[in-house]
């Protein structure tokens, strides 16, 4: 364990990081078919971490008079292929001499990724790591009677490598059953994953129906949200309704009844005859 944290400690700290604002997160690359900033302070290939959800711009120049082009692999199938631009992948436009900015939103999944220049795409490229949480709940969908109280598990995953403080609220609608967590916030490591439970619990005069349980998380910067289905079934028309039994018991009894009945003239009849 301790040799697993050592040896990604010293791989993190072998990579060289931009270190980027929240807010307007922006990235210089210089192109140089030998690397992205080749011989420059931040170093060769920088990693670039971005948050799931943010806009990033990249600010693109060439150092060496050869044409380039930024491309984030979106979809890992290698860098080479301009064909994926536009589609799945995203592309710069191609640059040399002038310089060029690139901006475009982090709106694919969290995890890693690379980037390449797809003209030099065997030397030009680096990490591209998008932090975000996963957020998940088992089971994902509740039943419960008027008056009783059921649970969710809610799981929230760290993924490419985000790390911290997520918090936690939740609520129903239409108004009705009431919600709650235990605990409010998670703190989860780097590709850990950590649980809250989302208790819904329901009185004798929740109106039975079909509501929807939102659970949302929240760092201040990332936030997601789940939402769970909460089925409430009438108290009565389960527990108070004619059951099988009562039925059988009652369609038993006209039977039996009908049964006396024709057993009682016929000895009527057979007394008469006799007479
Ligand atoms: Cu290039």
């Amino acid at each position: 364990m301790l040799l697993l944290v050592l040896g990604f400690s010293l791989q993190t700290a072998n990579l060289p990081a931009i270190p980027m604002t929240p807010a307007t997160p922006q990235v210089s690359l210089i192109g140089n078919a030998f690397a992205w900033n080749y011989s420059y302070p931040s170093g060769s290939n920088p990693q670039i971490t971005v948050l799931h959800g943010q806009s990033l711009t990249v600010q693109l120049s060439s150092v060496d008079m050869l044409p380039h082009q930024f491309v984030v692999d979106v979809d890992n199938d290698g860098g080479g292929d301009a064909s994926d631009c536009g589609t799945v992948d995203l592309c710069s436009a191609p640059f040399s001499t002038s310089p060029t900015t690139f901006s475009f939103s982090i709106n694919f999944p969290g995890g890693e990724y690379t980037y390449y220049c797809s003209v030099h795409p065997m030397t030009m490229f680096g990490r591209f790591v998008v932090q975000d949480f996963g957020f998940a709940s088992s089971p994902s969908s509740l039943a419960l009677m008027q008056g009783s109280v059921t649970s969710s598990a809610i799981t929230v995953t760290s993924l490419g490598g985000f790390v911290g403080k997520v918090n936690l609220t939740a609520s129903v609608l239409p108004t009705g059953p009431v919600a709650s967590l235990n605990p409010t916030s998670i703190r989860f490591s780097a590709d850990g994953s950590a649980s809250s439970t989302l208790t819904i619990s329901t009185s004798r005069t929740t109106p039975e129906g079909v509501y929807t349980a939102t659970v949302s998380a929240t760092n201040g910067t990332l936030s997601d949200s789940i939402a769970l289905p909460v089925t409430v079934t009438s108290a009565v028309s389960i527990g108070g309704s004619l059951p099988l039994w009562a039925i059988a018991a009652g369609a038993a009894t006209i039977i039996a009844v009908a049964v006396a009945a024709i057993f009682v003239r016929g000895r009527r009849k057979r007394a008469s005859k006799r007479s």
